[in-house]
């Protein structure tokens, strides 16, 4: 029994699950670093982490093979009826689903600790914070939750006896018979793993995976899946996004909040250091916002998490400066390479090491033909580290929102950049994002998908819900609602080069993006929305090619009339339930692109 639970809620809902479970013992985590030290010691005596003599109080992490990436064909949002999930999710029936995994359930914390974290999304006191509660028998997920949210004691003393919190579920589905000595990753097979969400109950069930968006509940679970549920019932949004402060050199500020897809350039932009002289720029959160009008009309975001779990390879000095100074101490790798010198090391971060140990634990040298850091590696560090965070980024009250951004990963047609021409337009635009997918989820790399709103993954609730609830959004901030832009870093030429440096040159199109928002520049109307002349952009110091550049702003109408099809079926999915109003806005692009489609 756990006496020591004041909730009486939170008390009642272990004891059922160590009824279920078995577990050998329960902790319930106080969020002090000595419990982090104590149980990350613990990992290491038993071969499960690495300590990295380059970085201090940083460690390395090698994921079972199998479980290396969300799980999107094991994601469940579960209900009574499939129409509550939509043609975006994998619907089960909940209390058939809730069959199958009780019987997961049953006995697997054997021989494992059951511990309990009490975690806060968004800052405790803040109006828009919510409580939660994880119950997992994976130390590896307690020290994670320690970093990427606000854990322990002031979580329970908020939840008082009788507080309200939310139900996530975990266990890596890997019992251990006594004396069985346990794997460095414990986890279940693939077909065993079930990321499970009960929308009606606001409860997430987990099982089998310890990696990432599939075990720290917080995160995908919580803070979208279900959030987005509550979301819309309450009249607030959950979204799939950055959030970004910029200030230009009069001083002026912009706050920016970006829905890219996963693998897609939101931590990166997060983090930005302007090229354009005079321009600054905070982060405020790379992952997820959650956002509500506020007195005066505006939308305000908080970013509710409290860390970062971004994507290793990619990141250098170069590209992403400011994620290379988060990493440098008190930060688990997970899937990076070892080097002999006791640091990690992934593709994209710099020179190669001649010899290191791959993220399977195996001998590695350069031009092997193998990666040395798996592509999904991922670095946990608290966003506080950060050289760039924002003063303001645990302002309970947030920080109103003027720009938008919808965009993705797309090498060929879209064009570097383009607005909405009003509200309805640029839901459309968010509606019909694509992007091609990203080692981030386990499956195909490089298929190019419709992910509106990059929520495909993330949204609880029927999608055409969702696009109503975004155009009911605009309907109630009016004048007030942000402006909405689509980007494309990810542009490449025929030799697979991509147009555009990206990255801290990102400045210069978000520089346009504010004058436009001032009403300082005039903008060339095209079918598919308004766009900067090639002299708007501001290029100074930047080498680009004039043939970059054209190819860059412009619109291959052949090559958007070719989408119309595609954009046809993707909306057929959701049949009557989706919004005429994105009905509309289809007919109108259809008709600014002429009628031969
Ligand atoms: P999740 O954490 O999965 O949601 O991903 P994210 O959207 O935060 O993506 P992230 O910023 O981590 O970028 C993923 C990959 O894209 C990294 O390898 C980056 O180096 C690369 N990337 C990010 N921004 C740019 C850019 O502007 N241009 C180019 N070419 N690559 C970029
Ligand atoms: C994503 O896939 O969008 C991530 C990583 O941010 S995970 O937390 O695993 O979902
Ligand atoms: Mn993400």
């Amino acid at each position: 029994m756990q006496e020591g639970l004041a909730n009486n809620g939170l008390r009642q809902w272990v004891n059922e699950v160590v009824d279920l479970c078995r577990p050998d013992s329960v902790c319930i985590c106080d969020g002090s670093r000595e419990e982090y030290d104590r149980l990350m010691a613990g990992m290491v005596e038993r071969g499960m982490a690495t300590p990295l003599s380059q970085r201090a109080h940083s460690f390395l992490f090698r994921s079972d093979p199998s479980d290396v990436a969300r799980v999107e064909d094991r994601t469940f949002i579960a209900t009574d009826h499939p129409e509550q999930a939509g043609p975006t999710n994998n619907w089960v029936n909940a209390g058939e689903l809730k069959h199958t995994m009780l019987g997961l359930y049953t006995g697997c914390m054997r021989g494992r600790t059951l511990y309990v974290i009490p975690f806060s999304m968004g800052p405790l006191g803040s109006p828009m914070a919510r409580l939660g509660v994880e119950l997992t028998d994976s130390p590896y997920v307690v020290c994670s939750m320690h970093i990427m949210t606000r854990v322990g004691r002031p979580v329970l003393a908020a939840l008082g006896t009788n507080g309200n919190f939310i139900r996530a579920l975990h266990s890596v589905g890997a019992p251990l018979a006594p004396g069985e000595a346990d794997r460095a990753w414990p986890c279940a097979p693939i077909a065993e793993k079930y990321i499970s969400h009960f929308p009606a109950e606001d409860l997430i069930w987990s099982y089998g995976s310890g990696y990432g968006g599939n075990a720290l509940l917080g995160k995908k679970s919580l803070a979208l899946r279900i959030a987005s549920v509550i979301a819309k019932r309450e009249g607030w949004m959950a979204e799939h996004m950055l959030l970004l402060r910029l200030i230009s050199p009069q001083g002026k500020q912009y706050h920016v909040a970006g829905a890219f897809p996963s693998a897609s350039g939101k931590t990166n932009l997060a983090m930005l250091i302007p090229t354009l002289p005079g321009w600054q720029a905070e982060c405020l959160g790379d992952d997820i916002a959650w956002l509500r009008i506020g007195a005066d009309g505006r939308l305000y975001a908080i970013n509710p998490e409290n860390g970062f779990f971004g994507v290793a390879p990619g990141t250098s000095y170069q590209s992403n400066p400011a994620a290379m100074d988060t990493v440098r101490g008190n930060t688990i790798f997970t899937n990076c390479a070892l080097t002999d010198d006791g640091d990690v090391w992934w593709e994209g971060m710099g020179p190669a090491p001649s010899h290191a140990i791959d993220w399977q634990g195996r001998d590695w040298r350069p031009g092997s033909g193998v990666p040395a850091a798996h592509p999904n590696a991922r670095f946990t560090a608290p966003a506080a580290q950060c050289p760039v965070i924002s003063p303001d980024w645990e302002n309970p009250q947030g920080v109103p929102i003027d720009i938008f951004l919808f965009g993705g990963r797309s090498s060929t047609v879209v064009p570097l950049v383009f607005e909405s021409v009003g509200w309805d337009h640029g839901v459309f635009l968010g509606a019909t994002a694509s992007s091609e997918t990203t080692a981030a989820n386990i499956g195909a790399v490089g298929q190019l998908r419709r992910d509106p709103f990059a929520m495909q993954p993330f949204c609880g609730y029927n999608m055409a819900d969702y696009f109503q609830h975004w155009l009911d959004m605009g309907d109630r901030l009016g004048s007030k609602a942000p402006r909405i832009f689509y980007i494309n870093w990810f542009r490449k030429n025929e030799a697979d080069e991509w147009l555009w440096p990206g990255f801290g040159d990102n400045s210069r199109v978000l520089e346009w993006m504010c004058r436009r928002v001032d009403g300082e520049v005039a903008a060339r109307e095209t079918p598919i929305g308004l766009m900067p002349e090639p002299g708007d952009l501001n290029l100074t110091g930047l080498d680009l090619p004039a043939d970059h550049l054209a190819a860059l702003l412009d619109v291959d109408e052949p090559a958007w009339r070719a989408e119309i099809p595609d954009i046809e079926a993707h909306f057929a999915r959701f049949g009557a339930r989706l919004p005429r109003r994105l009905a509309d806005q289809l007919a109108r692009l259809k008709e600014r692109l002429g009628d031969s489609v």
